[in-house]
C-alpha cells in the first residue's frame, strides 16, 4: 500500500488489556503506520503496562516503538483491582520469560508532541483511555490541533447505560470520560475532527465464550492469540468488551460500522459526571459517533489479525 494511503497513527492508551491487545493488533495491520504510543497512569500501573508493552514487542519480533508514559493520576481513578491487572501481564506464561526493559519511557506529552511535529501529514489519534493529555497538549500548544487530522476516542454512552456504578454516580457515565471528565470537556472546546466509539457500539462486542473459544484454538500457531487469550483468562469473571480494539477498527473497516453525526454536551457535575448528553444540532459539539456495528465481521477481521 502506497504511503500517503496508510493510515498515520498515534495511540493514546491507557495500558489495560483491551488497550495492549489494540496495541498488538494495530501493528499487525499493514494499513497502519503507528508513530508511538503513549500510556496513561489510569486502567494500569504506568510502569507495569509500559514492561507489557515492550515484552509484547519483544515475544512478537516487532520493533520498538517510541513510547511515553504520563505518571499522573487521573481526577477520579479506576478501581484499584483493575489497575493491578498490568502488573499480573508481565508474569503470564507467553510474556514472562523475555527480559524486562531497561530503558526508561518518555514523557507522554513530549512524546506526543514531537510525534505530531514531525510527521509529514495530519496524525490520526486513536485515544482508549481519559483525554488528560490530549487536552493538555492542546492546551499549552494550541496550534498543534493543526497536524491532527481526527480523534477516534473510545468513549462514552449516547443512548445507552453507562459503566461507572460508584457509589454516588447514577451509572449513566462511562469511565474513560469519567476519570477526567474536565479533559473531555477541553478536548470538545478545540475544533479537532472528533469520531466517538461509545458503549452503544461496544456493548455488540463482548469477549464472551465463542470468542475466546475462537482464540484459543488460534493459540497453538499463533503467539499473539496466546497472549490475548492469557490475558483474559487472567481476567476470567469481569465483563469484558472489545472496547479499544473496536475503536481502532472504526477506522481502518468503517464499512463495518453505521455512523451518525450528532451534537453532544457533557455533564461536569453531580451524580451523572462525565454523562454524554446528545443535544439539538448546533446547540452542542458536533461529532460523527457510531451507533451500531456488524459484530460478526468485526470478530471475523480479529480473528484473521491474530492468526
Ligand atoms: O470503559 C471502557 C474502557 C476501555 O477503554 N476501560 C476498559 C477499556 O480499555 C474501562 C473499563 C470498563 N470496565 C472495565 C474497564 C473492566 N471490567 N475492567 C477494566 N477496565
Ligand atoms: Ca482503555
Amino acid at each position: 500500500m502506497p504511503q500517503e494511503d496508510s493510515h498515520l497513527i498515534f495511540f493514546d492508551c491507557d495500558g489495560n488489556s483491551d488497550d495492549l491487545i489494540t496495541y498488538l493488533v494495530m501493528r499487525r495491520i499493514p494499513s497502519i503506520r503507528l508513530l508511538g504510543v503513549n500510556i496513561l497512569n489510569a486502567d494500569c500501573r504506568h510502569e507495569a503496562s509500559f514492561e507489557a508493552l515492550r515484552r509484547i514487542e519483544k515475544v512478537l519480533g516487532l520493533t520498538p516503538l517510541p513510547c511515553g508514559v504520563h505518571p499522573d493520576e487521573v481526577p477520579n481513578p479506576f478501581p484499584e483491582l483493575w489497575r493491578d491487572d498490568s502488573i499480573r501481564f508481565n508474569s503470564l506464561r507467553s510474556l514472562r520469560e523475555v527480559t524486562k526493559p531497561t530503558e526508561r519511557p518518555d514523557y507522554a506529552e513530549d512524546l506526543f508532541v514531537q510525534s505530531l511535529r514531525r510527521a509529514d501529514r495530519p496524525v490520526t489519534v486513536i485515544c482508549t483511555g481519559p483525554l488528560t493529555v490530549i487536552a493538555r497538549t492542546l492546551a499549552r500548544r494550541p496550534r498543534l490541533a493543526e497536524k491532527i487530522k481526527e480523534l477516534v476516542i473510545m468513549g462514552g454512552a449516547i443512548r445507552v447505560a453507562g459503566n461507572v456504578t460508584h457509589a454516588g454516580t447514577d451509572g449513566t457515565a462511562e469511565w474513560n470520560v469519567y476519570a477526567d471528565p474536565e479533559s473531555f470537556a477541553a478536548v470538545l472546546q478545540t475544533n479537532v475532527p472528533i469520531l466517538l466509539i461509545p458503549l452503544d457500539v461496544t456493548n455488540k462486542i463482548p469477549v464472551n465464550g465463542r470468542l475466546k473459544q475462537a482464540v484459543g484454538e488460534l493459540c497453538a500457531t499463533s503467539l499473539a492469540a496466546r497472549i490475548c487469550h492469557e490475558m483474559w483468562s487472567m481476567q476470567e469473571g469481569q465483563d469484558l468488551y472489545l472496547w479499544d480494539v473496536t475503536t481502532a477498527l472504526a477506522l481502518v473497516r468503517p464499512d463495518c460500522f453505521l455512523f451518525d453525526r450528532i451534537d453532544i454536551a457533557i455533564q461536569l457535575e453531580g451524580e451523572s459526571l462525565g454523562r454524554l448528553h446528545e443535544v439539538p444540532s448546533s446547540k452542542g459539539r458536533e461529532i460523527e459517533c457510531a451507533f451500531s456495528c456488524d459484530a460478526e465481521q468485526i470478530i471475523d477481521f480479529v480473528l484473521k489479525i491474530l492468526s
